[in-house]
């Protein structure tokens, strides 16, 4: 049995953590949501909060990538001519002073191309990595998300990235929806509220692991097969 040590059990639930069926999937690790002029710093959100997984999260890519894990990227973000944005995420965003595809220090906020949308230089993806490009919260949704993890036979998902309420929740409750075995590691995570954070990763524990499990980086590298 290959298994990790995470809470409310031992994942995968089968043991059959190996490189060939397991992914690192790295959520939205983006300037717009951890750096300086981006979409969060617009809000007006603590920016060390989204940012406190970087170098965990550093960590756990660096020794899945040594094993040979399937490693996956996500973006948030809009077509430049922002016909895949719903009215009211832009309505909303505007109204927080943070409007998708206004012009900010860091380009237009969320839409793909600019440098605020790219992933941060520290965890940038290599050559051969997948990344997702999704217009929404969850990584399944209008992405081939789903067709990828099956022609690869992948079956167990690791979760990492920003923000633990939102994108990262969204996609493990999707993930979890469609049979895959997930485990979401709680330092290499970040909301734009802490106790939002942590209620997230309690949600996930309750009746048994009803999204998954709970590790953290420390665990996740000590349990790679
Ligand atoms: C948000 C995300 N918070 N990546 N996106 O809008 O969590």
């Amino acid at each position: 049995m290959n298994t990790i040590d995470s809470h409310p059990y031992k994942w995968p639930h089968d043991g059959s953590l190996k490189p060939e069926n397991t992914a690192l999937i790295v959520i939205d690790m983006q300037t717009d949501f951890c750096g300086v002029g981006g979409y969060v710093d617009a809000m007006g959100y603590d920016l060390s909060l989204t940012r406190a997984p970087i170098e965990p999260i550093k960590s756990v890519l660096s020794a899945m990538r040594d094993k040979g894990y399937h490693i996956l990227h996500t973006r948030e973000g809009h077509r430049p001519d922002m016909a895949d944005l719903p009215a009211n995420k832009r309505w909303r965003s505007q109204k927080i002073g943070a409007g998708i595809g206004d012009v900010g220090p860091c380009g237009k906020i969320l839409i793909r191309g600019e440098p605020g949308w790219d992933i941060i230089e520290e965890l940038y993806p290599l050559e051969h990595e997948t990344i997702i490009d999704k217009p929404g919260k969850g990584s399944f949704y209008a992405t081939d998300l789903e067709m990828i993890l099956r022609v690869r036979g992948i079956k167990n998902l690791v979760i990492c990235g920003i923000t633990t309420d939102v994108c990262v929740s969204t996609t493990m409750r999707e993930a979890n929806d469609r049979g895959f075995e997930c485990v979401v590691l709680e330092d290499c995570c970040g909301a734009t509220d802490q106790g939002n954070h942590e209620a997230a990763l309690k949600m996930v524990t309750m009746q048994g692991g009803v999204f998954g499990a709970v590790a953290n980086s420390s665990t996740m590298i000590a349990g790679l097969v």
